[in-house]
């Protein structure tokens, strides 16, 4: 009966580790990396804050933002990311 209650408690510390660790919250996801007030949706603000060039934000914005609700959500941007360059 020890031994189970030794794995229970290695279990739940691990458990915890991977709950508190900061590194298994951010997994590269760019979406909530630019979502700074995690509303879950990215404003034109939250996206030119992003871009290295702000003053084209608002046009990449408005062509991302493809049901023009003011927002890209998680689709849209995925968009972006799907896009590469295409030579047209
Ligand atoms: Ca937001
Ligand atoms: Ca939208």
């Amino acid at each position: 009966m020890k031994n189970v209650l030794k794995t229970a408690l290695v279990t739940a510390s691990i458990t915890a580790l991977f709950v508190l660790s900061p590194m298994s919250h951010a997994k590269g996801d760019k979406f909530s990396k630019m979502d700074a007030n995690s509303d879950g949706k990215i404003s034109v603000e939250e996206y030119s804050a992003k871009m290295k060039k702000p003053e084209r934000a608002p046009k990449r914005f408005a062509r991302l933002d493809t049901d023009n609700d003011g927002f890209l959500n998680k689709e849209e941007l995925a968009t972006k990311l799907k896009k590469k360059k295409k030579n047209k």
